[in-house]
């Protein structure tokens, strides 16, 4: 039903919580009056799941995490409680453009990539489905940086989502914890005793995340320091103002700033000070929950399911023994296997530099109790393990991926390839030793963000063929098969994604200043810069396919459009050269009159959330290069199979269970699979070898090199052909041949609407599957042992 009125509660907001007058109110007020108004309609929901929860005393699902990259909220309350009509009606009434209105709410980018948006995801389903669950994260005051270009080179400023009106959190005032770092232990009767030496307090923050429908909203509670007192008057009456301002500075630096690398473990001090800060904040409010709602501490795993998304929480296992041994009385073995019986893990990444380790010296100085908890555990684990000791040190350091592994009744991986390679690599020796603790859960995106509410002329069409419900049973897209053989379905779903397309292309004339056809291929390749994500093996190919286009001007050329986007991490050199590279190719390819009705390249700036909402319904080729064996799982990939697009893949991740539900001849694969990399990795040089194989490779790159894409400054890419001629861990070189026919078999299948719409409407009726949904449900029967509640 439409309120005619809900323009006035959003008017009511404007005046009396923002005190701003309707005839000077700019965008921004507007939204955040709306914002308002709409966050009205979920709090009663809100509070009543919470409310059904503890009456039920139902489990709860405690999701730990680094990173939630949850993007923009207003458009998501919106849909999810069902109020697009009412919402555009007052708009319109007001004189506003809901699509401003709503664009101008900034993103919430707490996280570096798919880590953190995997855990919104998941929120988001967990709320769906009506599982008890709460996020805990860190309010990051800066999340992660701005992108910008200067010259084709990735400039980085701070983000400060914070410095507007944070219409969505709640700040609990009442719930404030304090937390220790350093200082030593001592025995008082017998028993070991921490003497922190420094102390902070974490305060909560909620934000609510409203399910489907708004029928369950559960929270993600986020944690910010603050120092212990305020500010020290005595100092400050002596003048030195500075030093009063001091401890407040230290505390709130905890919580300042996202650290900006995804894939390199950083081993500051402060990082692993973020971790225990917000791992401890969040078990003693896990456990103050538990014990206002009455239970024997033993029952601790009836209640509370803990996951850690990667080894970021896991001083978990520790601390929870600690709180509940040394701070409760429970017996020590007893206490370590209540901690695993709440604690799961979640591994994303096989890549040995990701993988955390912290040196036992900073360990000592900043946890000194954990440290020896550590070894007792590590002891524990020994003897029950006789023979087959995995140590949790080793050279010094302690390892983070082992102690969680050890302290979690199950560990994940994120994809059946991954969980499979986890089983013989790096956890080789502990899953012999616990054979049944590693299980897989295949990640999977929210239908609701991604598919219902990023692209709403696909989902008009889906609603119209097979009805509604899909939204939150994905698996019903399965029922589109028969339509698929409908021409008038596939014209239809023809005319959707070029209407997306249409609207991209003006955007980017608008926001960019670039022109393209919207009929030519959208071919997209947008997530993290890195070596192993292959955006150079995209670049040579687009290099190669330049030249092969000046050589044969009047060629039967399938026109593309070739879109990247993404950050590198500051500190990584080598990914911010390749964006270097690609803006520099962007330069002087878009200026070739020759090549410029087949061909653009562009690299838009500042990828988030909200660009990948705008392009992944536009886009008709999904590019997932990645050498086989290093990319976890992917979610991108999905999303974009969903919106369909088709994927030019390799072996990798959840690639190939994409591939084996939408069939093979619906997914354009290449390159060497996991194994045979490593074959090929061993001989000797293999990127000469496979330079002087393909003569359009050995062009592309020579055209690098002599300086054709930096003609005033002819040798910035030698450094960077150099690696890949004498290096090329990634296999760049090896597996080009493959990629450049593979592409060329996607420009044939373009070539043909006939072939290209039931192939592209064909990923959308069969990847219903990586719903997150699904995900959830897994984690629940597999991992969790929870249940969602009818909050009827
Ligand atoms: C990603 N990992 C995987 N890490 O690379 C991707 N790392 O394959 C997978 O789909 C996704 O996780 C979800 O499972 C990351 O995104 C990080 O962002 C990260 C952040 C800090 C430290 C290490």
């Amino acid at each position: 039903m439409i309120d005619a009125r809900f323009s006035d509660t959003i008017t009511r907001h404007l005046i009396y919580a923002l005190g701003t007058d309707p005839d000077h109110a700019t965008l921004r007020d507007w939204r955040i009056a709306l914002s308002l108004a709409v966050r009205d309609r979920l709090v009663d929901r809100w509070l009543a799941a919470s409310h059904a929860a503890r009456k039920a005393g139902a489990k709860r699902v405690y999701y730990l995490s680094m990173e939630f990259l949850i993007g923009r909220l207003l458009e998501d309350a919106i849909v999810n409680l069902r109020l697009e009509d009412e919402v555009r009606a007052a708009l319109s009434a007001l004189g506003l453009s809901p699509e401003a209105v709503i664009q101008d709410e900034p993103d919430a980018a707490l996280g570096n990539g798919g880590l953190g948006r995997l855990a919104a995801c998941f929120m988001e389903s967990l709320a769906s489905l009506g599982v008890p669950a709460i996020g805990y994260g860190i309010r990051y005051e800066h999340g992660l940086f701005r992108q910008s270009f200067v010259e084709g080179r990735q400039v980085e400023e701070p983000e400060d989502w914070l410095t507007q009106y944070h219409t969505w959190e709640f700040k609990r005032r009442n719930v404030r914890l304090r937390l220790c770092f350093g200082g030593e232990v001592v025995e008082e009767a017998g028993k070991a005793v921490w003497r922190g030496a420094e102390a902070v307090m974490a305060q909560a923050h909620d934000t609510p995340m409203i399910g489907w429908q708004g029928r369950w909203a559960n929270t993600l509670r986020l944690w910010s320091a603050e120092p212990l007192h305020g500010f020290d008057l005595d100092r400050f009456n002596r003048g030195d103002y500075a030093a009063a301002a001091e401890a407040e500075a230290l505390a709130r630096t905890i919580s300042r700033v996202l650290y900006p690398d995804d894939t390199t473990e950083r081993g500051k001090e402060l990082r692993l000070k973020q971790e225990y800060f917000f791992t401890a904040a969040s078990l003693q409010d896990i456990l103050h929950r538990f014990e206002d709602e009455g239970g024997a501490l033993a029952d601790l795993p009836k209640k509370a399911a803990i996951q850690l998304n990667d080894t970021h929480p896991a001083i978990a296992g520790p601390e929870l023994v600690r709180l509940l041994h040394d701070e409760r009385g429970m017996p020590l073995d007893q206490a370590i296997e209540t901690a695993r019986g709440c604690l799961s893990y979640t591994n994303h990444t096989l890549m040995p530099e990701a993988l955390e380790c912290w040196s036992e010296d900073l360990m000592t100085r900043l946890l000194p109790r954990h440290m020896q908890l550590i070894e007792r555990i590590d002891a524990a684990h020994a003897a029950e393990n006789p023979g087959r000791k995995v140590a949790l040190t080793a050279h010094g350091e302690v390892r983070m991926g082992e102690l969680a592994f050890v302290m979690a009744h199950k560990v994940n991986g994120v994809s059946a390839l991954h969980t499979d390679l986890m089983k013989q690599t790096v956890f080789a020796e502990l899953h012999r030793m616990h054979p049944d603790r590693i299980v897989n859960q295949t990640n999977g995106v929210t239908p609701r963000r991604w598919l219902f509410s990023a692209n709403p002329r696909l989902s008009r069409l889906i609603t119209g063929a097979i009805g509604e419900g899909w939204v939150c049973d994905l698996d019903q897209l399965e029922t589109l098969e028969p339509s698929l053989r409908d021409p008038a379905f596939l014209d239809a779903y023809a005319t959707a994604k070029r209407a997306n397309k249409a609207d991209l292309a003006a955007w980017l004339a608008e926001a960019h200043g670039i022109t393209v056809d919207p009929e030519a291929l959208f071919d997209v390749q947008i997530k993290r810069i890195h070596e192993y994500k292959r955006q150079h093996l995209n670049i040579l190919e687009t290099i190669a396919l330049w030249r092969e286009i000046k050589a044969n001007p009047n060629g039967p050329w399938v026109p593309r459009v070739k879109i990247f986007a993404g950050k590198a991490a500051p500190g990584y050199a080598f990914a911010k050269e390749i964006i270097h590279l690609i803006n520099d190719v962007a330069t002087v390819v878009n200026a070739d009159p020759e090549t410029n009705r087949f061909l653009k390249v562009m690299f838009l700036p500042n990828y988030n959330v909200s660009l990948a909402e705008r392009l992944i319904p536009a886009a008709d080729l999904s590019e997932q290069i990645s050498t086989a064996g290093k990319e976890a799982s992917g979610t991108g990939n999905m999303k974009f199979a969903l919106n369909g697009a088709p994927t030019i893949g390799t072996l990798d991740g959840a690639n190939v269970e994409i591939r084996d539900r939408v069939g093979e001849e619906n997914f354009f694969l290449f390159g060497m699979t996991a194994e045979e990399t490593e074959i090929r990795r061993a001989a000797p040089d293999h990127a000469r070898q496979a330079i002087a194989a393909d003569t359009r490779l050995g062009g592309a790159l020579k055209a690098v090199s002599q300086g054709v894409f930096s003609p005033r400054d002819r040798h910035r890419y030698r450094g960077f052909v150099g690696n890949l001629t004498g290096h090329d861990y990634f296999l760049v070189c090896s597996d080009f041949t493959a990629y450049w026919d593979a592409q060329r078999r996607v420009d044939a299948a373009f070539a043909d609407p006939g072939v290209w719409w039931p192939m592209a409407a064909r990923n959308t009726a069969r990847t219903g599957w990586f719903s997150s949904d699904r995900t959830i449900r897994g984690y629940m029967a597999d991992i969790w042992g929870a249940v969602p509640i009818d909050p009827a």
